[in-house]
């Protein structure tokens, strides 16, 4: 069997790398003897002109240094700042310097260098996400003649979103170096038909085939599961449920997102607003828990949003707590997987309101941890990619104020015998469509 090389951003390190990615492909890396290269983690002022292998897990990992600069323009700047927003539909928060193509460029040059004396000529490479779409590009240029294959974790921009990039024709010159291109969900795989077709040179062969820019390519749709079965597990047993239950007193409703503007937090804080305003019966019943881990502080963007989710939930805790009650806890920090698995399982309703995003495991993630006899309901924003094949869930617009809180209102109404017949059908497809299934039809389809 052909050896698997990984490249992402991030390379998995500690000496228990268990996350969702890393236990869908350790079989393909244990059995195949592979490879994962990906960034150290911190920037250095010196970096090491080679790959650094790292011990302690079944397959082998490599790390290549970034310095500040790097880190600066690439990570934070092309990559954070520009296609983030840009793919998210925030190109009004894009931060375009001059100098952030030329590092992105430089960036991805410098780890096909460093790749290319370890490559094998049988190698599968598979690359992961937007930080790297030049690589391949960048590997072809060294000679690389292998399969590679892109997988894009985030949804794929429009065509009004790629024309607002620096360079778009340049993204396309880029995919069209990779024989397999992946997709979260089918808007994105018909978004990169049209922005190719208008922006670049792109023409269909039939059967998931494109001549782009005279190179003949895949692209498909495999939308990313969670490990189900070990978060299943994890539920059930996990610490946290006795203790949510005396704390809380109320039903519980659920959001677990990075503190991310794409993630719609202020959103479903003013649905929740207008739920109590118009429903009193309600105040003192149902307790809105939303943990929000910090992510890319340095960005500006992100800042913001961290001022504005704080106030929002101060100004509606101000408006309506009471002794015994505070409608919004707002948790700025991560938790353990085992305990938000608990929490998941406690809570009445889970809130998955994006305004755009690639999949969302978190909507995946709720539904495994529920006890399937008394099942909590899921509210999931149809601009999330989970939505296309999670139709039992409450789909909102999360634009939509008062349908997002009638949505609320249902999910805290719904009857048991449906909330069972929702969450069966929509376990059953995040058990059959898991994370290992996947990796699997990504990778049988890269060949
Ligand atoms: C990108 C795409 C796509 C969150 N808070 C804590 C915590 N988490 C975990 C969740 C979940 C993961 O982080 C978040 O995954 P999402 O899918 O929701 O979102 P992104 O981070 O934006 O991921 C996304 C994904 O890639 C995979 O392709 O679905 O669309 O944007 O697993 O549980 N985990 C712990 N503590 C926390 O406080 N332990």
């Amino acid at each position: 069997m052909s050896r698997l090389v990984i490249v992402s951003n991030r390379l998995p390190l500690g000496d228990n790398p268990s996350g969702g990615l890393v236990v869908a492909l350790e079989d393909a890396l244990q059995s195949s003897g592979g490879l994962w290269v990906g960034f150290s983690g911190e920037p250095v002022d010196d970096p090491a002109d080679r790959l650094v292998f790292h011990s302690g897990a079944s397959f082998e990992r490599a790390a290549f240094d970034l310095t500040a600069r790097d880190y600066e323009q690439y990570y934070l700047g092309y990559s954070n700042s520009i296609l983030w927003p840009l793919c998210h539909g925030r190109s009004d928060l894009m931060r375009i310097e001059r100098d952030f193509p030329e590092g992105y460029r430089r960036v991805n040059a410098q780890i096909a260098r460093l790749l290319v004396p370890h490559l094998r000529a049988d190698d599968r490479i598979w690359v992961q996400d937007y930080h790297l779409f030049p690589l391949a590009g960048e590997l072809r240029k060294l000679g690389v003649e292998n399969p590679i294959g892109h997988f894009l974790h985030i949804p794929f921009p429009d065509f009004a979103s790629c024309s607002a990039m620096p360079n778009p024709d340049e993204l396309f010159e880029w995919l069209s170096h990779y024989d397999l291109l992946g997709f979260q969900a089918h808007r994105d795989l018909s978004n990169f038909e049209d922005a190719a077709s208008d922006l670049s040179e792109i023409e269909p062969l039939g059967d998931n085939h494109y001549r782009l820019l005279g190179r003949v390519l895949r692209a498909g749709v495999f939308p990313i599961g969670i490990d189900t079965a070990s978060f299943i597990e994890e539920a059930r047993h996990s610490p946290a449920e006795d203790r949510m239950r005396s704390l809380t007193g109320a039903e519980m409703m659920i959001g677990v997102d990075r503190l991310d503007y794409s993630k719609g937090i202020p959103n479903r804080f003013r649905a929740f607003q207008t739920l109590l305003e118009y429903n009193h019966d309600l105040h003192e019943k149902i307790a809105f828990l939303q943990i929000a881990p910090p992510t890319r502080e340095a960005v500006e963007a992100y800042r913001d949003i961290r001022e504005e989710t704080e106030h929002l939930a101060g100004r509606i805790n101000g408006q309506f707590a009471t002794v015994n009650w505070t409608p919004i806890r707002f948790i700025h920090r991560a938790m353990p997987r085992a305990v938000l698995a608990g929490l998941y399982r406690q809570a009445r309703i889970g809130l998955v309101t994006p305004l755009a995003d690639g999949m969302n495991l978190v909507a995946k993630e709720y539904v495994a941890a529920q006890d399937v006899s008394d099942p909590g309901v899921l509210i999931l924003s149809r601009f999330a990619g989970a939505a296309e094949a999670m139709e039992e869930a409450l789909i909102i617009n999360p634009h939509d104020t008062w349908e997002l809180a009638e949505a609320m209102a249902q999910a805290i109404r719904m009857p048991a015998d449906e909330r069972r017949r929702r969450h069966s059908a929509l376990l059953q497809g995040v058990i059959e469509n898991d994370v290992s299934w996947w990796s699997s039809s990504y990778l049988d389809t890269l060949g």
